[in-house]
């Protein structure tokens, strides 16, 4: 059995019923941002996405294109998987709503609490909108009486239905919430959450016989399962809930639920009520991340605004977007995207400074030292600070990144890699070089130059993995790059001497800016 701490980590599931765009492919890299840093420091870490397949909306468009739903869903969801491979995501698993695996937790769960007397059936009377699959009252639409989320029209729909006693467990969700300041982060989501809960929580519709496309109420199956009683619960399915009690006992409560801002209340309010009627215990966190705006908008297909993630992919590669995305935006805030400043990005922090400073230090390795790392003996004042500054780097990167300071992290490690193109200026390796007597010198300063690109390239994994490893594979360093943990840089000194170098090779060519 491992002992690593484990780290149970999950965006949200999204719905099939368009292609992604960047700002769904946004959150997910921050997940995955954060479960290679985890899987860095020595966590055992479960990293779960997936896609959200049930509701009218999807039925609607399958019906539109002439075919089934779930031939409609096997064609979008195989094209999700295909952006998350070529993003380079780490997820562990992809949970499917329309998997059997998960129908079955669903129904089970559906049965344990009505056992419990928590799931009543009664009349449905209310405004639903149907792109948000959300119901609303009166009261919660916006001005022109439409939804206050998409601003479009609500119908009014009355039928039988089952709901979920969440006003019962409304007292307690309030009181976890109070208690746990950490739970629902940022704090600004926090307190809108407990403000929402202080008005009152209405029981919640969790079926509806309307349309077909979701999973049957077990004992009732011409009611099929509100969408958002479906979609939490994937959450606990493929930890194994119901058919592995030691995984679901080493990852359950999730570490962190990641999602959007909008998303929030869903996984703070009615998730914790859920999982309460089920006795179960809350995650330690939700996070809910801000949007990414286009030219000051959210990106939406009726705008017209959509960004597709793939063509950027295959335009600039995957690790400049993620380095941009993670760099530009703070957490919990909206970001901007522009190409403009994409471009700026990748010529400046990315040709610029990291990939001159790989591409010096392997050349004046090769051209002075034949490529050989040489044992260093001694130190000078500028040696010192340089070493300095690397320890202060990496203990900056181990705390920061645990706190999720994701944005502010990069502009560290970026810092650390002007500070080490300054020190060649400083150093002035080729004037050491026409001097024999100043060999050792020189000796020092290549190490010390070789060792910071070893830091800065396990620095930069969680953001750039494909160029963390080609940065690692240049300098040639034995260790298996799998293999690195955070504790092999805490320790100055990695590169061990008689290495031989590998050829620099150019890690981003500038993009010429018509
Ligand atoms: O909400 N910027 O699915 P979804 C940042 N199926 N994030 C964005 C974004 C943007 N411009 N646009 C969307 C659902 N997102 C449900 C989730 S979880 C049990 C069920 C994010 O496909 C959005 O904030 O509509 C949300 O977190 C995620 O994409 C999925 O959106």
């Amino acid at each position: 059995m491992s002992e690593k701490k484990p780290f149970y980590i999950t965006t949200p599931i999204y719905y099939p019923s368009a292609k992604l765009h960047i700002g769904h492919a946004y959150c997910t890299t921050i997940a995955d941002a954060i479960a290679r840093f985890k899987r860095l420091a020595g966590y055992d870490v479960f990293f779960l996405t997936g896609s959200d397949e049930h509701g009218l909306k999807i039925e609607q468009k399958a019906e539109a294109e002439g075919v089934k739903p779930i031939e409609y869903t096997d064609k979008i969801v195989a094209s999700f998987q295909n952006l998350w491979r070529l993003l380079n995501i780490s997820n562990d698993d992809f949970i499917r709503t329309t998997q059997e695996r998960h129908i079955k937790v669903v129904q089970e769960i559906f049965r344990r609490i009505y056992a419990k007397g928590d799931i009543y059936k009664g009349e449905y009377k209310g405004l639903y909108c149907t792109p948000c699959e959300s119901y609303w009252t009166e009261h919660q639409l916006d001005e022109n009486g439409c939804c206050p989320d998409c601003h479009r029209p609500v119908q009014e729909v009355a039928e039988e239905a089952y709901f979920f006693k969440m006003s019962k467990y409304a007292d307690r969700v309030l009181a976890y919430i109070e208690e746990h300041p950490d739970f629902i982060q940022p704090v600004s989501r926090r307190n809108e959450m407990i403000n929402f809960i202080k008005q009152g929580l209405d029981d919640l519709c969790i079926s509806r016989t309307s349309f077909d496309w979701g999973i049957p109420v077990p004992t009732d199956p011409k009611h099929v399962i509100y969408v958002w009683f479906d979609a939490l619960t994937n959450y606990l399915t493929p930890i194994g809930y119901l058919d592995d009690p030691e995984k679901f006992q080493k990852y359950w409560p999730a570490d962190l639920h990641l999602v959007g801002k909008e998303i929030v209340r869903f996984h703070s309010i009615i998730w914790p009520c859920i999982l309460m009627a089920l006795d179960l215990p809350l995650p330690k966190k939700v996070y809910g991340h801000g949007w990414l705006i286009v030219d000051g908008d959210k990106m939406s297909k009726s705008k017209g605004n959509v960004v597709d993630p793939i063509a950027l992919i295959d335009e600039f590669g995957a690790d400049p977007i993620r380095y941009f995305l993670l760099r530009e935006i703070n957490l919990g805030q909206d970001g901007n995207f522009s190409r403009d400043a994409l471009i700026q990005r990748i010529n400046s922090d990315l040709a610029n400074d990291l990939g001159n400073l790989l591409h010096r230090t392997l050349n004046m390795t090769l051209k002075f030292q034949g490529g050989e790392v040489l044992a260093p003996q001694g130190e000078s004042d500028v040696d010192k600070a340089l070493k300095a500054d690397a320890a202060e780097t990496v203990r900056y990167f181990a705390e920061n990144m645990e706190q999720m300071e994701l944005s502010s992290t990069i502009k560290k490690v970026w810092a650390f890699i002007s500070r080490t193109n300054k020190y060649i200026d400083e150093t002035q390796p080729w004037a050491l070089a026409k001097d024999p007597a100043r060999k050792q010198e020189l000796a020092n300063v290549m190490y010390n130059l070789l060792e910071s690109l070893r830091l800065i390239s396990v620095m930069i994994a969680p953001f750039m993995p494909q160029t963390a490893e080609r940065i690692w594979q240049q300098l040639n360093l034995p260790q298996a790059f799998a293999d690195v943990q955070l504790a092999d840089i805490e320790q100055w000194g990695g590169v061990p001497a008689g290495l031989h170098v590998g050829k620099p090779e150019q890690l981003f060519p500038r993009i010429e800016v018509k």
